[in-house]
């Protein structure tokens, strides 16, 4: 893999095809003077194994009243605050065509990675990771025979607003594509309409004869700083093989992503020395629908962090009004990233 990076070029615009937004890349920008917010997070570094006022934690009452069963692997339990709930009534006729709304039915879970309160993902060995992901295809797989799209994600870190640093992640299923997953739906439908292949799987073969963004990459899975990315330190992990969804991996792809997130997650931990804030989630082909063979798993992990522990991204005036923007080159990210060892300094927290 070549550390080389081109000179920083100047700024300019690249194109997402799976979304089908443009981005503008201004590199240099980090190096201006910054005198605005310092995130005061704590990092949760050194918690114990056991909080008896975590809702998460084994035996403990949640907030709905019901009581943990005293789990010892992975945890899946339905949220007592869903954001979608699965009877719900037609909305009302629209009174004007730009009064439109749409009857969304749907279900929300809580997934536990972990009975230990102080662990991270990154902290957890590959076997408890490889657990992780076969629940997250198993809810994949049980919320797919109710509902079109299933949502599988983890906030992790106050700055993602993430409510507990108990290891956890949630699952949302939807009775209709959101609206990020329909664009993704179209642009990869269209690509394989026009090139009679598919959008994601060449293109992370491109990745890999190219190298420059690439972070890891494993004998089935390989992370990438995508060309398109819009957050710092973004990436995106890919099956090298054509997979349509979670619950299609194999063992071995399972094994390798349980090894390759071990090792992404424990980079991105040293990048800024703090348990890495982010939000993550998976993207895969929709349930009730037979057009789907456009559709590649991946899974895209969208960091805030841009310059310390304590300086965030905002995606504030022209992100809002304009278009996103970065101030440093992915090339740069995934340099910056392959650089950093693999290695945990939470000692007594880190397992091989
Ligand atoms: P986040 O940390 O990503 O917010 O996820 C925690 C979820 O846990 C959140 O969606 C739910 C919240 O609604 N929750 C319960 O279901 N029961 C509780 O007792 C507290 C929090
Ligand atoms: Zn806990």
């Amino acid at each position: 893999m070549t550390d080389l990076v081109p000179e920083h070029p100047g700024p300019h615009r690249r194109f997402d095809p799976l979304r089908g937004e443009w981005v503008l890349v201004s590199a240099h920008r980090t190096e201006r003077p910054w005198q605005g917010r310092i995130e005061t997070f704590d990092p949760p570094g050194f918690l114990p194994d056991y909080d008896p006022d975590c809702y998460l934690c084994p035996g403990n009452r949640r907030a709905g009243g019901r009581v943990n069963p005293a789990y010892t692997g992975t945890y899946a339990f339905t949220n007592d605050f869903p954001a979608l709930r699965p009877a719900v009534a037609d909305t009302s006729p629209p009174t004007s065509p730009l009064f439109r709304a749409d009857r969304v039915a749907g279900t929300c879970r809580v997934l536990c990675f972990s009975p230990r309160h102080g662990r991270t993902l990154a902290d957890l060995d590959r076997t408890e990771i490889h657990s992780v992901i076969d629940l997250w295809a198993e809810q994949t797989t049980d919320l797919g025979a109710t509902y079109r799209w299933v949502q599988i994600f983890e906030n992790k870190g106050e700055a993602m607003g993430a409510s507990n640093p108990h290891p956890h992640g949630q699952v949302w299923a939807a009775s209709a594509l959101p609206t990020y997953v329909a664009a993704e739906d179209r642009r990869q439908a269209e690509y394989r309409d026009a090139q009679g292949t598919n959008l994601l799987t060449d293109y992370t073969r491109i990745e890999c004869v190219e190298t420059t963004r690439v972070v890891i990459e494993n004998d089935t899975w390989v992370a990438v700083v995508p060309y398109w990315a819009t957050w710092p330190y973004e990436t995106m992990l890919v099956p090298h093989r054509h997979v349509l969804r979670l619950p299609d991996l194999t063992s071995d792809e399972r094994a390798d992503l349980a090894e390759l997130l071990k090792r992404l997650l424990t980079r991105y931990d040293n990048l800024f020395a703090t348990p890495f804030p982010y939000s993550m989630g998976w993207h895969g082909a929709p349930f009730q629908t037979d057009q789907i063979d456009h559709w590649q798993l991946h899974a895209h992990i969208y960091p805030p962090l841009l310059r310390s522990a304590s300086v965030r991204k905002f995606m504030v005036g022209y992100e809002l009004l304009g278009e996103s923007q970065r101030d440093l080159t992915p090339e740069d990210a995934a340099q910056r990233l392959r650089r950093l060892p693999e290695t945990s300094d939470r000692n007594d927290l880190h397992v091989t």
